[in-house]
Order: structure tokens, then C-alpha cells, then sequence
């Protein structure tokens, strides 16, 4: 049975995921949800969220859990560092890019007033400031490109693709990140998803 991906092309989380997955080459088909609403995906799976994955008829939702998932299935090559106080410290940084980070990017989808968006803009302004110190004289932050990196990725990729915003130049670590990023992952603009 084929591997279905329950797929939002600009979803920040199905974009995270689709670089593992396309790291670890697993094959998959794509079910896109906004061709029918969603129906397809509640009623396979009875929620709304993606990424979810019918793997062999196996209903698995959530991108760390099918990050984690499919590293136990296709370790090689692997998303985590091999040191496990890394592998600790990179689990806490998918976990905070998915949370904070998140949050900090999606209140400008949420702002209302030019108060709510001057808001957003200092929110994020204090993890990009915080990104650009942790990605000075660092290629990835574990040596080569792992699940951190991703997840970082993915959200502040979500402000090209789907807010229509940039990074401020004067982030010139994340800049360089970023573009790193795009190479890794051959994506030949930053307004196309991996
Ligand atoms: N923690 C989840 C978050 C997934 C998530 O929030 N997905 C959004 C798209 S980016 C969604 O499908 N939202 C639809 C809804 O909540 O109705 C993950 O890592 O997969």
C-alpha cells in the first residue's frame, strides 16, 4: 500500500516534514486538502490538521511524530544529532520552533490593527535577534542540517511564502542561514516551498 501525505503546500508543518521525508527519500502520494476542504483528510482521520500520513492504512498525525516515526523507519540518513545531549538540545529547539517560533510568525496572520502588527513585528524581532546570535560562524547548528535547522526553517520560510514579508537585512546570520537552506534543499527561490 502506498504512503499518503495529507499535504498543505504552504503549511509550515507539511513543509518540515516534506524535507524529511524527501531526506530520508520515502515515497509518498499527495493528497492536496484544499482540493476538497478537507473532507477527505476528517474522513480518514477524524481531525483537520496536516501533516497527517496514511501509512498502510495506519493513521499518523502531527510532524515531530512522523519526523520521529520515520527516522525509526529509515534511520540513514538520520535528522538528529548523534551525541544525544545534541539530539537533547535539537529536540528542544524543534519543539520551540514549532511552539514560540510559530506563534511569534503567525501573529501576523492574526493582527487586526497597525498596533497588533507593530506588536508582531517586536515579537519576532527578539527571536530573530536571539536566531541570528545562534546561527553566527555556524553553517547548521549541529555541524550539518538536522530536525532544529528544519523546524527554524519552515517557519521563518512561511514568512516568504504565505505572509508575503522579509527578514530584515540587518539579520545577516539568519540571512545567510536561510540561503543556506534553500541549497541544501534545492529550492531556487525563496518564495518556493521544499
Ligand atoms: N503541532 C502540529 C501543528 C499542525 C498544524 O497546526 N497544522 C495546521 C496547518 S499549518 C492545520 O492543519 N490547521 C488546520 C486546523 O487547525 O483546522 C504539527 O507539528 O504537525
Amino acid at each position: 500500500m502506498a504512503n499518503r501525505l495529507f499535504n498543505s503546500k504552504n503549511s509550515m508543518f507539511c513543509e518540515k516534514l516534506r524535507v524529511v521525508l524527501a531526506m530520508k527519500k520515502v515515497p509518498y502520494d499527495v493528497v492536496d486538502v484544499r482540493a476538497d476542504e478537507r473532507k477527505s483528510l476528517i474522513a480518514f482521520s477524524n481531525q483537520r490538521k496536516v501533516p497527517t500520513m496514511d501509512i498502510d492504512g495506519q493513521c499518523i498525525q502531527d510532524s515531530t511524530i512522523l519526523a520521529k516515526y520515520w527516522e525509526e523507519k529509515v534511520p540513514e540518513p538520520t535528522i538528529y544529532p548523534d551525541n544525544p545531549s545534541d539530539k537533547g538540545l535539537c529536540l528542544m529547539l524543534e519543539d520551540w520552533a514549532d511552539e514560540d517560533l510559530n506563534g511569534a510568525v503567525m501573529s501576523f496572520r492574526r493582527a487586526k490593527t497597525d498596533e497588533d502588527l507593530q506588536q508582531a513585528e517586536k515579537d519576532l524581532a527578539v527571536h530573530l535577534e536571539n536566531l541570528d546570535l545562534l546561527y553566527s560562524g555556524r553553517d547548521f547548528l549541529f555541524g550539518r542540517m538536522t530536525l532544529a535547522d528544519i523546524s527554524i526553517y519552515a517557519q521563518l520560510h512561511y514568512l516568504y511564502t504565505s505572509l508575503d514579508r522579509e527578514i530584515d537585512g540587518k539579520y545577516t546570520h539568519v540571512h545567510a542561514f536561510m540561503a543556506r537552506m534553500l541549497k541544501e534543499l534545492g529550492v531556487p527561490s525563496i518564495k518556493e516551498v521544499a
